[in-house]
């Protein structure tokens, strides 16, 4: 058990909303390059520090944000991952048009059908599936139980079940959300100090193919690589290995900046979306919503779960953990 409160309630309410509000800027940051890689990035646009057109519009969202509005809603009316309640309510949520991953449409139109949600991960692959989609929508079960780590990993693991069963999908929302626990907890005035960091994330994990890339990680914040180096050693890619650990390397490297955090991200390419909401989560965890730059948040979408709705879950969820 680790418990540590805090004082400055003001400051742990904008840790809340950053990171939710984190995952949602990456996201809305990084959508219109997903698919694209490093050097492609790089050369056709430089360094992505504005919100551009998108499918949707820009600073829209994705399903990470879709999904990630789904749990922090279960949180806020449950007080914990009711799992039951969790897959009803990513169906209801659904929009088509925010562009799912293969498996996690099929999951949900499972789940749609009436399959029991303990069953229909299997809808997507007989092994369950290794995506980034349990972790990428995480950081409202990292930043709601910061203070004791053993229920967050056991919020993670049944939150992420609904949808991936797989060792490493669960195994990385289990660490992205320990990442956000971890960052929620350092103090926002202060770098964070990476290898002590690192080591504390290694204490959880289990898996020895996480392990070795957060040692990967270390060894690579000892000196620049430009992302396309990056990309290539911890990687770009939708599984969660290969997403995870570079989000916790651009929150790491450039930590105190969120604009820097985020904007490396994306450059990193392939799955830019969801790797620029992971460290969204991250940064605005450490940092809080006000260390978002004001023009990022001005260009959120706002419609009806938009940019003031997931700011208000923000507050919901701070006020569950503060009983
Ligand atoms: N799907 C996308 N982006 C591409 C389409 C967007 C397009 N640009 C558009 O505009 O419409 N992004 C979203 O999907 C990722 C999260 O995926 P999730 O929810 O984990 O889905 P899935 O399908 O379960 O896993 C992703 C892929 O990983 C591979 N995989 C997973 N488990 C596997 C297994 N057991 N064996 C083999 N392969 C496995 C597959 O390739 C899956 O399709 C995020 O990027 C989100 O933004
Ligand atoms: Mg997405
Ligand atoms: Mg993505």
């Amino acid at each position: 058990m680790n418990i540590k409160k805090y004082t400055l309630d003001k400051t742990l309410l904008l840790k809340f909303q950053g990171a939710l509000m984190g995952t949602f800027t990456g996201d809305a940051l990084g959508m219109p390059f997903e698919g694209l890689s490093a050097g492609k990035i790089a050369r056709g646009f430089g360094r992505i520090e504005d919100m551009v057109e998108a499918r949707l519009g820009a600073g829209t969202y994705t399903d990470d944000t879709e999904m990630m509005i789904g749990l922090a809603e279960i949180l806020a009316e449950h007080g914990h991952v009711q799992p039951q309640a969790l897959a009803g309510r990513l169906v209801y949520n659904f929009n088509g048009d925010r562009g799912y991953g293969g498996g996690s449409l099929k999951v949900l139109r499972a789940l749609k059908e009436g399959v029991p949600w303990d069953q229909a991960p299997k809808a997507a692959f007989a092994e369950g599936s290794m995506g980034n989609g349990a972790a990428m929508r995480i950081a409202p079960v990292g930043v709601l139980n910061h203070h004791d780590l053993e229920q967050l990993e056991k919020e993670a693991e049944i939150s992420a079940k609904v949808t991936h069963t797989h060792p490493l999908g669960v195994e990385g929302a289990k660490l992205q959300a320990l990442a956000v626990g971890l960052a929620a907890k350092e103090d926002s005035k202060e770098r964070v100090d990476s290898a002590r960091f690192l080591e504390e994330l290694k204490i959880y994990t289990k898996e020895t193919s996480f392990n070795n890339a957060l040692n990967c990680a270390d060894r690579l914040l000892a000196r620049y690589h430009d992302p396309e180096t990056i990309a290539n050693e911890l990687g770009n890619e939708v599984t969660a290995l290969r997403s995870v650990p570079a989000s916790i390397y651009c929150f790491l490297k450039f930590n105190g900046d969120f604009k820097k955090s985020v904007s490396e991200a994306v450059s990193l390419g392939g799955d830019t979306d969801t790797i620029g909401a992971m460290t969204g989560a991250l940064a605005g965890a450490h940092l809080g919503v006000n260390a978002i730059p004001a023009e990022w948040l001005d260009a959120l979408e706002n419609g009806e779960k938009g940019r003031d709705y997931v700011m208000e879950l923000g507050r919901r969820l701070y006020k569950i953990w503060e009983q």
